[in-house]
C-alpha cells in the first residue's frame, strides 16, 4: 500500500541574519519579565517555524505570563497544556491532523508545525512521562525543553536540571548544607537519546547563538520523526543577574563549558560550537546572586564537574570539524 503523503514541510538552512524570517510569530506586549531568556527563545523558535504552525504550551512561566485574560502574544494558534502533559496534547495533535488529512477533511495544504514548547520541568521531571511517550511512539512532533533551570513559574524552585550548587527556594544555602543544592543535573537529551528508538535527531541551542538556535529549530521541523531541542534559557529573576545580560549569559554558559552546542544526528554528534579555549565556570558563576554563597571549593567541585564534561565532549567531536560559529 502507498504511504500517504501528508506533505510535511521543509526548511532550508538561514545562513545569516539578513536571511531570517521577517516576521514575527510571537509579538511584543507579553508579561513575562525583563530579560527573559524563554521568551527570547519563544522569539526565535516561533520566528524560524513561520505561520503554519501549532504550538502546545505546558503550565510554567511561558504559559502564565503569556496569556492573561485571552490575551497572548501568539500569532500562531497555541493551546494550553498541563504541566504533566504536554507530550500527550502533542500526540493527540498529531494524531488528529493525520486523521483530518486522511479524510480529506483538513483545512490546510501542508501538515502544520507541531511544536511543544515545554519547560525543564514540564519536560523532564513532572511531564517526563508523557514526552518520553511522544518520542517512543514515534509522533511527528517537535518537542523543545525550553531550560531556565528551575520551576520558575512558582517561585524558582529547585528541579532536576537545576545546577549543583545554586540557591533556590528549595535549596536554601545554610549551616547544613552550605552549597545549597548539592545534586548535579539530568541530562535531557542524554534521556532521549537513549531511551527512543524512533528518534533520530536531538540538539542543544543557547539564546546567545540565535542563528544556530533557528537553524536547529528548521532541521528539527523538516524530519519525519519525533525531535528534541534542549535549549538553555537564561532566566534573570531566578538565577539573579541584570536583565541585560542575558545574552551573555547565554554565550558564557557555551565559553564556560557549562553549556555545549551539538547535534545528535542518525547516532553522530556533532558540536557546532567548540571555544577554542574554555573560560574557567567562575566567570559564568559570578553574575549570578544564585551561585553567590558558594565557598572555593564547591567552585571548584563544579569545575571538576564541567572538565569531564569538556573532555567528554572533545573525546566524541575528534572525528568531526567543529565548525565556526557566528553568535
Ligand atoms: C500538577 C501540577 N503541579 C504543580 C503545578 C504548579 N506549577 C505551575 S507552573 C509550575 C512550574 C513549572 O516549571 P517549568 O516547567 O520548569 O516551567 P517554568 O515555570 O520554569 O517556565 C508549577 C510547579 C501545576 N500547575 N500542576
Ligand atoms: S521568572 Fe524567569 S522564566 Fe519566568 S518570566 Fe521571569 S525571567 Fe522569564
Ligand atoms: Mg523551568
Amino acid at each position: 500500500m502507498k504511504a500517504f503523503d501528508y506533505k510535511f514541510q521543509t526548511f532550508e538552512p538561514i545562513k545569516s541574519f539578513k536571511d531570517a524570517p521577517r516576521e514575527e510569530m510571537y509579538l511584543p506586549g507579553h508579561r513575562t519579565c525583563a530579560g527573559c531568556g524563554p521568551a527570547l527563545n519563544y522569539r526565535l523558535v516561533a520566528k524560524a517555524a513561520g505561520k503554519d504552525t501549532i504550538f502546545i504550551g505546558p503550565t510554567g512561566c511561558m504559559y502564565v505570563a503569556n496569556s492573561s485574560y485571552l490575551c497572548t502574544p501568539y500569532a500562531v494558534s497555541w493551546i494550553h497544556a498541563q504541566i504533566t502533559n504536554g507530550g500527550a496534547v502533542g500526540s493527540g495533535v498529531e494524531a488528529a491532523t493525520k486523521i483530518l488529512m486522511r479524510k480529506g477533511k483538513y483545512d490546510g495544504d501542508r501538515f502544520p508545525n507541531i511544536i511543544v514548547m515545554a519547560g525543564d520541568g514540564g519536560s523532564v521531571d513532572i511531564g517526563l512521562q508523557a514526552m518520553s511517550a511522544l518520542m517512543y511512539r514515534g509522533h511527528k512532533v517537535l518537542f523543545i525543553c525550553y531550560d531556565n533551570e528551575s520551576y520558575a513559574n512558582t517561585g524558582i524552585q529547585t528541579s532536576p536540571t537545576t545546577p549543583y550548587g545554586a540557591n533556590t527556594t528549595f535549596t536554601p544555602p545554610g549551616k547544613e548544607i552550605p552549597e545549597g543544592k548539592v545534586l548535579f543535573p539530568k541530562n535531557p537529551p542524554q534521556l532521549v537519546i537513549g531511551g527512543h528508538p524512533l528518534v533520530k535527531y536531538v540538539a542543544t541551542t543557547c539564546v546567545g547563538y540565535p542563528l544556530d538556535l533557528m537553524n536547529k529549530v528548521s532541521k528539527a521541523l523538516s524530519q519525519p520523526n519525533p525531535t528534541f531541542l534542549h535549549m538553555l534559557a537564561p532566566c534573570p529573576k531566578g538565577w539573579g543577574f541584570e536583565e541585560k545580560l542575558t545574552m551573555e549569559m547565554g554565550k558564557l554558559a557555551v565559553q564556560t563549558g557549562m553549556w555545549s552546542l551539538y547535534e545528535w544526528e542518525g547516532g553522530q554528534y556533532k558540536y557546532t560550537h567548540i571555544p577554542k579555549k574554555y573560560k574557567p565556570v567562575s566567570e559564568y558563576m559570578k553574575f549570578q546572586q544564585r551561585f553567590r554563597h558558594l565557598k572555593p571549593e564547591h567552585i571548584a567541585r563544579m569545575q571538576a564537574f564541567v572538565d569531564e564534561k569538556i573532555s567528554n565532549v572533545q573525546a566524541t567531536a575528534k572525528p568531526i570539524e567543529a565548525t565556526p560559529l557566528k553568535a
